[in-house]
């Protein structure tokens, strides 16, 4: 007769690593917003853009038709879009925290709404 003993060992690995990224405290970076306006709609709306104070936002806008994309914000912008542009970039810096609506005034839609924090 023939007695096996037979011990298994189960080690459990347990990964604790939390890799966090990188926060991003260098507000400095501005932000992108991609703005499309073709056949008579305005891509994206109502998009939320979270952004600091003092933090750059561009807006880079592709038209083929003419427009106003207005800041509701204080300072206020309004920006002139001309049919042909293609990735026209302009710029805006919030100086207050808040909700600030980007609309086109053509297509009476909202694009995005910049959550502004401190
Ligand atoms: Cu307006």
């Amino acid at each position: 007769m023939i007695t096996a003993v037979a011990a298994a060992v189960l080690l459990a690995g347990c990964g604790g690593s939390t890799d966090r990224g990188d926060e991003g405290s260098e507000a400095a970076e501005p932000v992108v917003l991609d703005v499309t306006i073709a056949d008579g709609e305005v891509t994206p709306t109502n998009d939320r853009v979270e952004v600091s104070v003092g933090q750059e936002v561009v807006a880079r806008v592709t038209s083929d038709a003419a427009d106003e994309l207005h800041v509701h914000g204080e300072p206020e912008a309004t920006w002139a879009v001309e049919p042909g542009m293609e990735g026209e970039e302009f710029r805006y810096t919030p100086q207050i925290p808040g909700q600030i609506a980007i609309e086109t005034h053509g297509l009476h839609a909202t694009v995005a709404t910049l959550v502004v924090t401190p």
